[in-house]
């Protein structure tokens, strides 16, 4: 039996309706693209295309997102929140959270969450990530989110010699804590913590406040770089606000609200 494909993920899932319809590739290019040339054609909310292996793994701005087979988690989720666009942040900070602590069960493992959309954990006193999210999403006629691909990639079981070289130092959970870890169980976990989460947040109540918590340069010295802009600031990274946005205070004591950037600790 493939170790992720239909017939050993659809007998372990616990959810009612995230990941029921849910689709394994040994290899495709991006699962985002994949999802998002597929999803027109009538795909339910809960949607889950998951791949071994992709050619052309994608972060934000077209950033390369590198894997070897097999070794990690690498799916992408198909949601209609009907939400205002402003609200976006909310599924990525649905996924983090859902992410982080599925991993913690598994591994015992403190995760942080580095803005915006990073997962992190400390080797050796330095941050090094081991999972990233890209959220692409549509608006409707309306203006609201009609429909939101939330993709992401969890580095499990790469190899400490295979991992990319990054501006944030790589890493993998089997390069922390030296044993490999069962990727299915990890899924299924995964997937019923966000199914929960996601129903609370529709509910009407912000997953902001537990991920805030999680974040690791807040009060910290940080440059952030706009997305869009280009724009640099440097200043105290002062807080988040419940549509994600980062809060720093410049050295002249004006507070900036960053909806989309890279920051790095100063
Ligand atoms: C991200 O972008 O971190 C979002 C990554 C999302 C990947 C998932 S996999 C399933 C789905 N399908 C896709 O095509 N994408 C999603 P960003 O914050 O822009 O960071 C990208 C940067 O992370 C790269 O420029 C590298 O420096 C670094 N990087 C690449 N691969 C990495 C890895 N395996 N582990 C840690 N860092 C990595």
């Amino acid at each position: 039996m493939v170790e992720l494909g239909e017939t050993a993920v659809q007998s372990a899932l616990k959810t009612k309706w995230l990941g029921r319809a849910y689709r394994y590739f040994a290899e495709t290019a991006s699962t985002n693209d994949l999802l998002k040339e597929q999803s027109a054609a009538a795909l339910p909310a809960g949607a889950l295309f998951l791949t071994d292996f992709q050619s052309r793994g994608r972060g934000r701005l077209n950033r390369r997102w590198l894997a070897p087979a097999g070794s990690s988690l690498l799916l992408s989720i198909l949601f209609r929140p009907n939400w205002p666009p402003a609200q976006a942040q909310w599924l990525t900070m649905l996924t983090s959270l859902a992410a982080a602590e599925a991993v913690e069960a598994a591994t015992g493992l403190t995760v942080g969450v580095k803005w915006p959309n990073d997962l992190v954990i400390q080797q050796a006193g330095v941050w090094h990530k081991f999972s990233g999210l890209l959220l692409e999403g549509e608006m409707g006629e309306d203006g609201r989110l009609h429909q939101a691909v939330m993709g992401i990639g969890v580095n499990v079981n790469i190899s400490p010699t295979a991992l990319p070289d990054a501006v944030t130092p790589a890493t993998s959970l089997l390069a922390a804590v030296g044993r490999p870890v069962d990727r299915l169980a990890l899924l299924v976990d995964f997937l019923q913590r966000l199914e929960t989460g996601y129903e609370t947040a529709v509910s009407g109540q912000s997953p902001h406040p537990a991920w805030k918590k999680r974040q690791m340069m807040l009060g910290q010295r940080v440059q952030v770089t706009q997305l869009d802009t280009e724009q640099r600031i440097v200043g105290l990274a002062e807080d988040t606000d419940d549509w994600g946005r980062l809060l720093v205070r410049d050295e002249a004591g004006r507070l900036h609200a960053v909806a989309a950037g890279d920051v790095t600790l100063r």
